[in-house]
């Protein structure tokens, strides 16, 4: 083997191992090119392995000739692989990369229900009065939903095709008084309650459900008259309905109050001249109330001669559809986007 073969072969190996490391798309593939040339059973090792062959004299030169072509691989790979590296992390991160000017997704909101809106008005204007929040049970025993509140067992109310009965002695609640029976047994007067929550009838038109919302208030103290009634009713009416709104009372009866009334409310839309809300009249019923029955007290244990109060009740679903102007309530259970959307504030 004379010099300027070796030269010549040394060349070639270059170009070769140059060509290929250069055809080499990743780091990983550049690493095995590097192999071929470098490694342990590379071509530069095999080249070296090729010394033995050669005489005494020859080896030093040749040794350094091959530990030169060696380092200038070398050189070359480490070049090739820092740019590799450098393409590598350029296209990880712009594939990383946020576009902070995008805009956003939009995401729906969500909306109360009107039933909750009501309720959470009434919530807030009786709480601004005073009454605190109490919430009974939604299966009840006979005892508190009728007999407690004097309705006693002939009595049409307790009719099976009225109360849905979910054993001989317990039902759906027909009204949320049953459980501010419970808490008039546990608790000394002065009362002031407020009991929301839902109740079960047997009903179903255009204006009646046979699960709605009912809102129940209870006052119990020495001296609390009809009046008394009347003066929270006449706030309450232009909190929710409109600062000139007014209430008129006429007779009627529920068994747990006497005198029991219905409370009308002027009419929010035409002002009490009359128009189709309010059928002509000028006035719309909003709630039934009256002057908590003396056995009702005797039934909790509180002394009707010391002790009087006044009650009232109002369906949640009712409120909701006067306020809104909703003509059945059936829209208030079918969940119809198109309709619940119509309350986002
Ligand atoms: C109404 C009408 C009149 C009422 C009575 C009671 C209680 F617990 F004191 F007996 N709570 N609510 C009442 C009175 C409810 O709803 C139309």
């Amino acid at each position: 083997m004379d010099t300027e073969q070796k030269d010549f072969e040394q060349e070639a190996l270059v170009r070769e191992a140059e060509e290929a490391a250069l055809r080499a798309e990743d780091s990983r593939a550049l690493y095995e090119v590097k192999l071929q040339y470098l490694g342990k059973t590379g071509k530069v090792t095999a080249l070296m392995k090729r010394m033995k062959d050669l005489a005494q004299e020859l080896r030093p030169a040749f040794g350094k000739q091959v530990n030169a072509l060696r380092e200038k691989l070398e050189g070359l790979f480490d070049g090739l692989e820092a740019r590799v590296r450098e393409r590598e992390m350029a296209k990880k991160l712009a594939s990383e990369s946020v576009d902070v000017t995008m805009p956003g997704r939009r995401r729906e909101r969500g909306a109360l229900h009107p039933v909750t809106i009501v309720k959470n008005r009434l919530i807030d204007i009786f709480a601004g009065m005073g009454f605190e929040i109490f919430e009974g049970p939604e299966i009840e025993t006979d005892y508190y939903n009728f007999t407690a509140l004097n309705t006693p067992a002939d009595h049409p109310a307790r009719d099976m095709q009225d109360t849905f009965y979910v054993s001989d002695n317990l039902l759906l609640r027909t009204q949320t008084s049953a459980g501010q029976i419970r808490l008039m047994e546990r608790k000394k007067p002065p009362i002031k309650m407020l009991s929301p929550g839902r109740v079960f009838r047997s009903d179903d038109d255009a204006t009646h459900s046979p699960m709605f919302h009912q809102m129940e208030g209870l006052v119990v103290d020495r001296g609390i008259t009809l009046c008394d009634l009347q003066g929270m009713l006449d706030e309450f009416v232009k909190a929710m309905f409109s600062e000139t709104s007014k209430t008129r009372l006429r007779p009627s009866y529920f068994p747990f109050t006497e005198p029991s009334v219905e409370v009308d409310v002027s009419c929010h839309v035409c002002g009490g001249k009359g128009c189709p809300l309010c059928k002509g009249t000028g006035w719309i019923e909003v709630l039934g109330a009256g002057v908590v029955n003396r056995r009702v007290l005797q039934n909790c244990g509180v002394d009707p001669d010391v002790y009087s109060g006044f009650a009232f009740g109002m369906g949640i679903e009712r409120i909701a559809m006067l306020k809104y102007g909703i003509n059945n309530i059936k829209l208030l259970t079918e969940n119809d986007v198109r309709f619940l959307a119509q309350f986002k504030d």
